[in-house]
């Protein structure tokens, strides 16, 4: 047996493993050891120690397919396939000159960061537009503008190793048990360092319980009220004085403004609206604002919402009151979901920016893209390009004729699933995948990547930390690493940029034109075991641990937004009386696509479920078990209900892995104004008995 150290595919912990290879195949999976060189500490979760078993799995795309007239699928060679699309995008752009939503792509935080460059560079270069997005969109995308307006970054400030040392823990938003469940361990070993833990969660999740059980708090607001909950923290602490003057003076902006708007959120508002009690709320702002140093850790609870960018900036203003950032053990810390949704953010597959967030509408950045991607500035696009449900929404109004998707799944993923399928319907639609997933179903190409396995290049973790992936065996079947797919492309339809021979030399050119990655070269990565952290200039940098040092924010100074509250945008009413919220179980991933391939996750959790509470299964007459229907304004399901304590009173919790029970055909395509991200957190629904 032969044994190849990478990192893991799943979460964006980034846990560094073991493949191990008997006769060309992945066979096994082991933790790397020692545990200083893995933010996993040398553990992995129950994905990580399974990660070889969807690799071989017999569902893998092994060669090219076009569909035929009568729908069925027929296997081409490579070449073929390439040509065909060269032909097809080259006759869109011809037929639709001026219009800027003829084509939209779709990148993936599967994808290392390489190919994530080479993608963006492909559709900028070659297809002329900026319509180049990813899964982030629905993820953290209001992490990207909220941080970025208070701090000047957007991403985690801290680090992994810093949460044991912090006297409290603030998570808000984030079930980092089973979806972080290697960061999760840290925090337990925290606890037992005496930290102090404050969980702000509508459900009863593993830390909830966690925190009761530690003198801590469990806080169980309604959902979609984070504003009204942090501002009436903020209220007690200026209130209370337990805020760092000096740090505010010193280092932030705005303060006075942002003061006014908090008065406004007296504790007697903000519990009516949270319906939190006072006595709780209170008990939390003294914890927070007596505290050395609090570490908070938000994800999806915060972000997906239509205040999705409120909220985060909400979470920054509370950090930035009592000093919380730019010292060791504090920071704002949202946690990156995909093993590389950091990396595909950095690398520029975003509709706003080029690698490490300069910015398409910049003339002279665009400048110096083409002249290192040897076109011309002028025939750039100098606009934003469209983002995912904006791309979806072009294709429902038959402006996108041609939509490319590489390791994505949005008839799963995306809001309102039945939506999304009559729009692709309508497009010329290219599917690249290791599997043939419900997207893929609709497309007329389907091109066979290979997987994370067969490959070589970088992923960047929640951290910032860049790590290698290796390659432990050959492609499967004639499938292609991502990066060589796009080339060919590119080539065939006249562009010679992106000839590379090794995925090294991608990662020189990411170097020369990125500056918070410009010292993170191949050269370094392969001698350094634990990785680098960005911001990393260059190579006698050693990374960065964490950011906006001694009060040096990235903008200048700290800005303190002020917010005021604002409900969801579908609120339970009579029809449909229910919150219906939406996210994730320990033993899956997303749409299923490679933890359902996973004999042992799919063993443990075979099928989908509804979560309710004992109280509303009483008053409808539901048994545990029982098939029930699930009705929003966009469609029904008919799925398992589970009555269980973990839901409260007039709320539902769906997870969304699952295609016969799938929760996107009831959630809510309502946007965050600014950062886009969909609210699925939150929708009304109904629940019956079927008959
Ligand atoms: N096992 C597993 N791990 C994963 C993933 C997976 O699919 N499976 N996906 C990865 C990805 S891409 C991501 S983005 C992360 C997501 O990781 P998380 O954000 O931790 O996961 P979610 O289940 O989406 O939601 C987190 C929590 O938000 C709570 N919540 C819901 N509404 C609100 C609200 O209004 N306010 C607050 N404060 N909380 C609320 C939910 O009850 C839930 O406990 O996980 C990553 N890790
Ligand atoms: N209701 C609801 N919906 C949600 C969310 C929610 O909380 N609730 N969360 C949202 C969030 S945070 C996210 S991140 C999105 C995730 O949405 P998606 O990114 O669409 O979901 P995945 O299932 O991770 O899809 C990734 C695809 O990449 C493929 N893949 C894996 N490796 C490779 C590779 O090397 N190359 C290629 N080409 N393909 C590969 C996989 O087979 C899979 O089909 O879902 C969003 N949707
Ligand atoms: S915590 Fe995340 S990165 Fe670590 S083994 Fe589990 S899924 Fe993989
Ligand atoms: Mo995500």
């Amino acid at each position: 047996m032969e044994k190849i150290k990478t990192t893991c595919v799943y979460c964006g912990t980034g846990c560094q493993l073991w493949l191990k290879t008997k006769d060309g195949k992945v066979v096994d999976t082991k933790p790397v050891m020692p545990p200083e060189f893995n933010p996993g500490r040398g553990k992995l979760c129950i994905k990580g120690w399974n990660v070889h078993e969807f690799i071989h799995h017999p569902d893998r795309l092994t060669d090219p397919l076009i569909k035929k007239e009568n729908g069925h699928w027929e296997k081409v060679s490579w070449e073929q396939v390439i040509t065909y699309i060269a032909e097809r995008f080259k006759q869109i752009i011809n037929e639709n000159p001026g219009n800027k939503k003829a084509i939209g792509c779709l990148s993936s935080a599967k994808c290392t960061n390489e190919e994530n460059y080479v993608f963006q560079k492909f559709v900028r270069a070659v297809l002329k537009t900026n319509n180049v997005d990813h899964c982030a969109r629905l993820c953290h995308s209001s992490t990207v503008v909220g941080l970025g307006a208070a701090f000047g970054s957007g991403a985690m400030t801290n680090s992994i190793d810093e949460i044991t040392d912090a006297k409290v823990i603030f998570v808000i938003g984030s079930n980092t048990n089973e979806q972080h469940p290697l960061i999760g361990a840290r925090i337990l070993k925290a606890l037992k360092k005496g930290t102090k833990l404050i969980v702000a969660d509508p459900r009863t999740i593993p830390l909830s319980e966690l925190a009761e059980d530690n003198q801590g708090i469990a806080i169980k607001h309604r959902p979609g009220t984070d504003v009204a909950l942090l501002n009436g923290i903020m209220n007690v602490i200026i209130q209370e004085k337990l805020y760092d003057e000096k740090f505010i003076r010193q280092y932030c902006e705005n303060f006075n403004a942002f003061k006014e708007e908090i008065r406004k959120m007296t504790l007697e508002r903000a519990s009516n609206i949270t319906s939190v009690s006072q006595k709780k709320i209170i008990q939390t702002a003294r914890i927070i604002g007596q505290a050395d140093s609090v570490y908070l850790i938000y994800s999806m609870g915060i972000t997906q919402h239509t205040t999705g960018v409120d909220n985060v900036k909400s979470t920054a203003n509370l950090q930035m009151l009592c000093a919380n950032v730019g010292k060791w053990a504090t920071g704002v810390n949202p946690l990156r979901g995909q093993n590389n949704v950091q990396g595909a953010c950095d690398m520029g597959a975003l509709a706003n920016v080029f690698s490490g967030y300069q910015s398409v509408t910049d003339k002279e950045i665009r400048k110096k893209m083409a002249r290192e991607w040897k076109i011309e500035a002028e025939e750039m696009d100098d606009q934003i390009g469209l983002t995912v449900v904006e791309m979806i929404d072009a294709a429902y109004q038959g402006d996108l004729k041609a939509l490319y998707v590489m390791g994505e799944n949005p008839v799963m993923s995306d809001p309102d699933s039945n939506h999304v399928r009559a729009a692709l319907r309508k497009t010329f639609l290219i599917v690249q995948d290791i599997f043939m997933t419900h997207t893929a179903e609709l497309a007329e190409v389907v091109l066979p990547a290979a997987s994370f396995a067969e490959k070589e290049g970088t992923f960047t973790s929640t951290e910032r930390r860049v790590q290698m992936v290796r390659k432990a065996i050959e492609p499967v079947g004639n499938s292609k690493p991502d990066w060589q797919i796009i080339a060919l492309l590119a080539r065939e339809m006249g562009y010679s940029g992106l000839n590379y021979q090794h995925t090294s030399e991608i990662l020189d050119e990411i170097n020369r034109i990125t500056p918070i990655y410009g010292g993170i070269t191949w050269e370094r990565l392969q001698k350094n075991e634990a990785g680098l952290q960005w911001p990393c200039p260059d190579i006698s940098h050693p990374g960065t641990i964490y950011l906006h040092r001694d009060g040096k924010f990235s903008r200048g100074k700290g800005y303190f937004h002020p917010i005021s509250f604002k409900e969801p945008a579908e609120l339970p009413g009579k029809e449909y009386p229910f919150i219906l919220s939406t996210g994730r179980i320990l033993w899956h991933f997303h749409t299923g696509t490679m933890s359902r391939r996973s004999k042992t996750l799919n063993e443990r959790v075979p099928e989908g479920y509804v979560e309710i509470s004992k109280e509303d299964a009483e008053k409808l007459q539901i048994n545990n078990n029982e098939m029930i229907k699930v009705t929003t304004r966009r469609g029904e399901i008919e799925i398992k209900a589970k009555i269980t304590h973990k839901v409260s009173k007039g709320l539902i919790f769906i997870p969304f892995h699952f295609e016969e029970a799938a929760a996107n055909i009831l959630t809510n395509a309502a946007l965050d104004p600014i950062a886009k991200i969909p609210e699925y957190k939150v929708c009304a629904a109904r629940i019956e008995k079927i008959v």
